[in-house]
C-alpha cells in the first residue's frame, strides 16, 4: 500500500525536514505534493534526488491525498486543515492551533500511541520543547510517578523559523555593534519590539498573559499533561530563546513519587525509553549539546543528579533537534504509527 501526501509550509524550516524525513525512512509514498504560500508557487524543490515543484496551498489541493503534513503557522491549519480533513486526508498538524482540542490527540509516539485510536482525521504534534521532555521523562512516570515538573529552556532561533536563522546569522559576524544590531525576527516577527538575538538570552518566546507566563510556557505546561493524561502532575516552565541555531535544551527539575530512588535508578529508568541517548559522564565532560545534537533523531539526556535538598527532587539536562523530534521526525512518526497500527486506508 501507497500514500498520496501533502506538505502545507513545504519552503520552511519544519517542512523541508519533514520531505527529507519521509526520504531517508522510506515512507511509503506514491506522490508528494509540495505546498506553500503563492509567493513560492512554481519555485523547483530538489530531495532525495528528484525534482519537486511548489504549489499554492488551496481548499482544492487536498482532494485524493492520503496524508496532509502541516507546518505553516496557526492561521494557515485553521483554514485549510479542516478542508483538507473533508476531503479525506489524514491532518497531522504542527501548529498550535488543534493541540488543546479534546476532540484532537496530541501524540508523541514512543509516549502516548494509544491516543490516536478513534481519531476524527485530525491528529496534533506537539510544540518541540514539549516532545524532547516528555520523551525523557515517560519512563520516570511509569516506574516513579512524576509530581513537579520545573523547567527553564534554552532554544535555538530555528524554533522561530527560517528568517529567524537568517538574523542571528547575520548578526552574528557585528561583534561590536551588537547591543545596537538590527533585529526584526525575536522575540518573533509580530511581537512590538524586537531584540537582537545574537550575543544575547531572549526570555521571551510567543506572547505573554496576564499571569506573566508566555504562550510557550504554557504550551509546556499544558501539552505535558494531556499528553501524560495527567492533569495533576504540577508544572511550571521558564522558556528563553539563545543564540543557538537548532537544537533545544533544557534544564528539568523532577519530583518523584517515590523515595530511596539514587540517581543511578533514575538513569537507568531513563535509558530503557526509545529513542533516548544518555550523554552522562562528568568525568570526561560528557553531556549533550545542541551543536552536536543538530541533525540526530534521538533526545539526548545527561546531568542527572539528586537534588542536595529534596530527597524525591532530581535535576536532568535534555538536548534534541526542534525540527526532527521536536517536529518534523515526530510528525513522520505519527504518520508511520498511523499506517503501522490505526489505518484502515
Ligand atoms: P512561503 O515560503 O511561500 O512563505 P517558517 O516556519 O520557516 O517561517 O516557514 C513558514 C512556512 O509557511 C513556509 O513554507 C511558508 O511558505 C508557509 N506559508 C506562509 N504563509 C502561507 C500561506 N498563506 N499559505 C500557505 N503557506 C504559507
Ligand atoms: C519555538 N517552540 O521554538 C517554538 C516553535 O507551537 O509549534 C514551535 C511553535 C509550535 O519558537
Amino acid at each position: 500500500q501507497t500514500y498520496n501526501i501533502a506538505i502545507v509550509g513545504a519552503t520552511g524550516a519544519v517542512g523541508a525536514k519533514i520531505l527529507d524525513k519521509l526520504i531517508e525512512r522510506k515512507f511509503p509514498f506514491r506522490s508528494v505534493k509540495l505546498l506553500a504560500s503563492s509567493r513560492s508557487a512554481g519555485t523547483v524543490i530538489q530531495a532525495g534526488g528528484r525534482l519537486f515543484t511548489i504549489e499554492e496551498a488551496k481548499p482544492e489541493s487536498f482532494t485524493g491525498v492520503d496524508y496532509a503534513f502541516f507546518s505553516a503557522g496557526g492561521s494557515i491549519s485553521e483554514e485549510l486543515a479542516p478542508e483538507a480533513v473533508r476531503r479525506g486526508a489524514v491532518v497531522i498538524d504542527n501548529t498550535s492551533a488543534f493541540r488543546m482540542d479534546a476532540e484532537v490527540p496530541l501524540v508523541v509516539p514512543e509516549v502516548n500511541p494509544e491516543a490516536l485510536n478513534g481519531h476524527k482525521g485530525l491528529i496534533a504534534n506537539p510544540n518541540c520543547s514539549t516532545i524532547q521532555m516528555v520523551v525523557a521523562l515517560k519512563p520516570i512516570k511509569e516506574v516513579f510517578g512524576i509530581k513537579k515538573i520545573i523547567v527553564s529552556t534554552y532554544q535555538a532561533v530555528s524554533g522561530a523559523g527560517a528568517d529567524a536563522i537568517l538574523e542571528l546569522k547575520s548578526q552574528s559576524g557585528q561583534f561590536d555593534s551588537r547591543s545596537t544590531n538590527q533585529a526584526s525576527q525575536l522575540p518573533s516577527a509580530s511581537a512590538e519590539r524586537h531584540y537582537p538575538i545574537a550575543f544575547n538570552a531572549i526570555p521571551q518566546i510567543d506572547v505573554f498573559d496576564d499571569m506573566g507566563y508566555t504562550k510557550e510556557e504554557w504550551k509546556m505546561m499544558n501539552e505535558t499533561k494531556k499528553i501524560f493524561n495527567d492533569k495533576s502532575i504540577a508544572v511550571s516552565a521558564t522558556c528563553v530563546r539563545l543564540p543557538v541555531v537548532t537544537g533545544h535544551s533544557e534544564s528539568v527539575y523532577v519530583e518523584i513519587d517515590k523515595d530511596g530512588i539514587s540517581a543511578e535508578q533514575f538513569s537507568r529508568a531513563i535509558s530503557s525509553s526509545p529513542g533516548i541517548v544518555i550523554q552522562d559522564d562528568p568525568a570526561t565532560q560528557t553531556y549533550p549539546m545542541p551543536l552536536f545534537a543538530e541533525n540526530r533523531d534521538e533526545v539526548f539526556v545527561g546531568r542527572i543528579r539528586k537534588d542536595p535538598d529534596h530527597p524525591r527532587g532530581f535535576h536532568l539536562w535534555i538536548v534534541a533537534d526542534n525540527l526532527l523530534k521536536g517536529a518534523a521526525l515526530n510528525s513522520v512518526q505519527i504518520a508511520e504509527e498511523l499506517i503501522k497500527n490505526h489505518e484502515e486506508h
